[in-house]
């Protein structure tokens, strides 16, 4: 059977020593080499991922900071609808990072999920004079980045930026942080009461830190720091330093 079908899809002269099972048999290595290689080239790209996400809601000052970092000047912003990306080498000598800024409008939000396969890291921007207004939803959205499947499985770091510092209604960030730490507990909670274990993106609904201990941000697996800046004051040191210590 495999002979006769072998002999029939290939020419006399591809049939080496006029044997259909050397063929078949030397067709089958080279398949596995091409695969093999396939699978080297494949973890080699995993392994130089190199897209950093700024996330965050709308109005934390996401663009003007992807701006400062990618062209050293402010700009002028309306509120996206479409990812700003672009490639900066922060250190010199060593190779660019692909930034993207992910639009925070509710409708846009779970554009974060389509990155996350090829994210190296996120940093996470927080407008920290409205934070007591916002809690709610900056924790919801920090939910969905830390529970996302890529962030647990490859334990991706995460920046909370806590922005616009330079207001005199600015929370300092261990205020920030314990806000959060409070709001995640409690979602903690409905979310994994929740009999669909299942979120609309797919992932599973994890249960962020211990049980029966107080969420805290130390709990998790992977890194996530708070830092303080101002995009207005033009203040991007820290950022763009957590940025390059993260991708090299
Ligand atoms: N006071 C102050 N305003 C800022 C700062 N960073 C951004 N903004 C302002 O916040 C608004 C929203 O910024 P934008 O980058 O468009 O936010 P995005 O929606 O997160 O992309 C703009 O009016 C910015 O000028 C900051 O550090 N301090
Ligand atoms: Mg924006």
């Amino acid at each position: 059977m495999t002979q006769s079908l072998l002999r029939s899809v290939l020419p006399p002269q591809v049939l080496i020593n006029d044997n259909e099972y050397i063929t078949l048999g030397l067709i089958l290595v080279l398949i596995t080499l091409i695969a093999l290689a396939a699978s080297f080239s494949f973890g080699a790209k995993k392994n130089s991922k190199n897209t950093v996400l700024i996330t965050g809601l709308p109005f934390a000052g996401k663009t003007v900071i992807h701006y400062l970092i990618n062209h050293d000047k402010a700009v002028e912003t309306v509120t996206s609808i479409k990812e700003n990306e672009a490639d900066v080498v922060l250190t010199e000598g060593k190779p660019s990072i692909h930034m993207v800024d992910i639009p925070g409008h509710e409708r846009l939000r779970f554009k974060f999920t389509e990155f996350m396969p090829i994210a190296r890291a996120v940093v996470f921007v927080v407008d920290s004079a409205t934070v007591s207004r916002q809690t709610r939803l900056l924790a919801e959205y920090l939910y969905d980045i830390l529970s996302n499947k890529f962030t647990q499985e490859e334990r991706i770091p995460v920046l909370i930026a806590c922005n616009k510092t330079e207001l005199l209604t600015a929370f300092r960030k261990e205020r920030i942080q314990t806000a959060l730490e409070v709001e995640i507990n409690k979602l903690r909670q409905t979310r994994t009461a929740a009999l669909d274990t299942q979120d609309s993106e797919g992932n599973e609904n994890v249960f962020l830190g211990f049980e029966g201990k107080e969420f805290s941000f130390q709990d998790l697996e992977n890194e996530v720091e708070f830092l303080e800046c101002s995009a207005e004051n033009k203040d991007m040191e820290g950022i763009k330093d957590w940025i390059a210590s993260v991708s090299s």
